[in-house]
């Protein structure tokens, strides 16, 4: 057999091929890489470099200012986009290569697709060490690139270049897989990005990635029927599966059908519009008392594309009904079978109908709906209050939440948000009109993933109002992509909380008995409290800025900005103690079985209580 064949170097072929995937949304073929973000150094700049230059007509390079920002900023892409759309990220081999490290693990644990594509040391050795080389004095394969192996769903060094062959199309399976899809890292070892090979010209054929939609196993399913048909008290814990499965309106009328409440995690809030009268909000440590009163009741738990992580089942003390049956509704068999579930592994979408055709006329108990609604206004009036207007000096988040919901709030709006504080709030109060409207990286909670995030949904929808809510230690941590948002014309919004510290920790430290201790800024070790002056700092990187001083400021400022042309970050000084008291629930988080401290020793006498409410396995 003789293939056609063209000459091309190793990253002329990952550059030619990536061209080449598409995918269809809304009927309509699109390529399947949004882009690619790139900091080039001597480990990719020749080689990567040159083959992405060729093809910038047709697949964009964006630079950015920090490695580990840009791959923030490409997996928030990612999951904007509901997984249907994703991008690469490349970087040259050592301290750029491993800045992508915590991005990797971020879009592991949130089961995102990206593809990393870092430069690697010489595979012909000839140089070595190369500059930024770890060398490893007991084993000469390893380089520093290793370290993405337990964060990738897919690893491949590549040193001769026809691997990049099977290993291009493996990566393409991994990040289409709906059960798989996470990162894939194609470590590219210098010489070789530079090495020509004639490929075959089928390679480079055109190719279209539509989701798979798995069906359920009918046994499993029929089981799964059984029993739901025998509770009476059920709730769907609505997962990030239902978003990415697009099962939102399956969803709801699966729920309306059957009388069954809806509860939301962190990465499944938004599966229904907050104004859906069974969607009873956020559950678990940072629920709402409408979802955790439910919760603590229910015979069965119907979860939906969830990885029930201890934030969702308030570390697994907050289901007290001793009848409990939960069914593992995933299209990941690692989590379908969690907690010794019915496992039901399928697609979201598929699962949710194929069931509610088996139920036929079931309903929930009568009582239980009811309960469920008067349960949520009762909170509503809760948060109602905790968000209302002031004019104190210094707001709670709660307060600022309330404020940006009234200036901006609404079905255009899409608010971005990660660590600290903000994200149990913004769970129980942001109130999602839209799938998709609230978008929280709270897998790995990554300080730093705000502003990189905002400026990758931007890039995914460029129609929405991007709003993103960040502490000031995580704008500290990680804030230069607010220069490359400029760069891009990519605009959204930045709302800084300064509490002058890490406000959520230091609160927890107090809970678990703790000092306050180098949390707060004016608890840490200090010859001179800096005062540091976020507007002037965002205003250097050529963003629109406001320093606001109350509530009633903070509205009109956001108002105000709407329709800037460019990024705007409008700074306002909040409280660091005051959290929403309604709702909520304990989270193990474990408390020193000995202390000279008073109050850790009440503190423990706490924690052994709460333990004992604890399901395991
Ligand atoms: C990269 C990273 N480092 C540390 C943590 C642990 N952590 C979670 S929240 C937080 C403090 C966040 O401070 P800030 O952004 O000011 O929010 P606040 O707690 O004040 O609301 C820390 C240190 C984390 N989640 N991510
Ligand atoms: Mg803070």
């Amino acid at each position: 057999m003789s293939q056609k064949t063209v000459r091309l170097t190793m990253a002329q072929a990952v550059a030619r091929f990536m061209t080449r995937q598409m995918t269809v949304i809304d009927g309509k073929r699109v390529p399947i890489f949004g882009g690619v973000f790139a900091i080039f150094g001597h480990g990719n700049v020749a080689g990567v470099g040159e083959a992405l230059y060729a093809i910038r007509e047709t697949l964009p390079t964006y630079r950015a200012q920090n490695e580990q920002g840009m791959a923030n900023a490409a997996i928030a892409f990612a999951k904007a986009s509901f997984r249907r759309r994703f991008m690469a990220c490349t970087s040259s081999i050592g301290p750029g290569a491993l800045n992508m490290v915590t991005s990797a693990a971020l879009a592991h644990v949130n089961r995102l697709p990206v593809l990393f594509l870092p430069g690697d040391v010489f595979a012909n050795r000839r140089p070595d060490p190369v500059l930024q080389q770890v060398e490893s004095f007991g084993d000469a394969t390893v380089s520093a690139n290793d370290c993405f192996r337990p964060v990738s769903r897919y690893f491949d060094r590549i040193t001769r270049p026809e691997q990049i062959i099977p290993a291009l199309r493996r990566a393409m399976q991994v990040l289409t897989d709906p059960a798989d899809c996470g990162p894939v890292t194609l470590s590219l070892c210098q010489d070789v990005q530079a090495e020509a090979y004639d490929y075959p010209e089928s390679f480079f054929d055109e190719k279209v990635w539509v989701p798979r939609r798995t069906e359920p196993d009918l046994d499993e399913l029929v089981s799964a029927i059984e029993l739901l048909k025998s509770a009476k008290k059920p709730i769907i814990i609505a997962g990030g599966g239902v978003l990415y499965s697009e099962a939102t309106a399956d969803l709801a009328s699966f729920a309306e059908k059957h009388g069954i409440p809806v509860v939301e995690t962190q990465a499944g809030k938004s599966a229904l519009p907050h104004s859906h009268a069974l969607n009873m909000g956020s559950v678990g440590v940072t629920g709402t008392s409408a979802s955790n009163r439910l919760a603590e009741e229910t015979d069965l738990v119907l979860a939906v594309g969830s990885r029930l992580q201890d934030f969702t089942t308030g570390s697994w003390a907050l289901f007290k009904n001793d009848a409990l049956k939960i069914i593992g509704l995933n299209v990941q068999p690692f989590d379908a079978g969690k907690h010794n579930g019915q496992p039901l592994i399928c697609d979201a979408r598929a699962g949710l109908n194929r069931m509610s055709g088996g139920l036929g006329g079931y309903k929930a108990d009568p009582s239980w709906t009811e309960k469920a609604k008067a349960g949520k206004a009762e909170w509503m009036a809760a948060a109602e209050k905790a968000t209302a207007t002031t004019n104190a000096a210094l707001p709670s988040d709660a307060q600022v939440i309330g404020a940006v919901q009234r200036a901006r709030g609404g079905s255009k709006t899409t608010l971005v948000c990660a660590a600290g504080g903000l994200p149990g709030e913004l769970h129980k109060l942001w109130q999602a009109e839209e799938p998709g409207g609230y978008h929280m990286e709270y897998g790995f909670s990554t300080m730093g993933y705000e502003v990189a995030g905002g400026l990758g949904v931007k890039l995914a929808r460029p129609e929405r109002d991007v709003i993103v809510m960040v502490g000031d230690g995580s704008y500290m941590m990680l804030n230069s992509e607010i220069a490359s948002s400029i760069m891009l014309g990519a605009k959204f919004t930045i709302v800084l909380l300064d509490n002058a510290g890490y406000g959520c920790i230091n609160r927890l430290q107090m809970e678990t008995g703790g000092a306050n201790f180098n949390n707060l800024l004016q608890d840490t070790h200090h010859v001179e409290l800096p005062e540091i002056d976020f507007a002037a700092h965002a205003a250097a990187m050529g963003a629109v800025t406001r320093k606001v001083g109350s509530i009633p400021e903070l509205e009109a400022a956001l108002a105000e900005t709407a329709n800037e042309a460019r990024t705007t970050v409008i700074v306002i000084d909040t409280h660091p103690l005051i959290t929403t008291e309604a709702g909520g629930h304990w989270w193990d988080v474990a408390v020193p079985e000995v202390s000279d401290r008073e109050q850790v020793k009440v503190a423990r006498e706490g924690y052994e209580k709460a333990l004992q409410s604890q399901r395991f396995g």
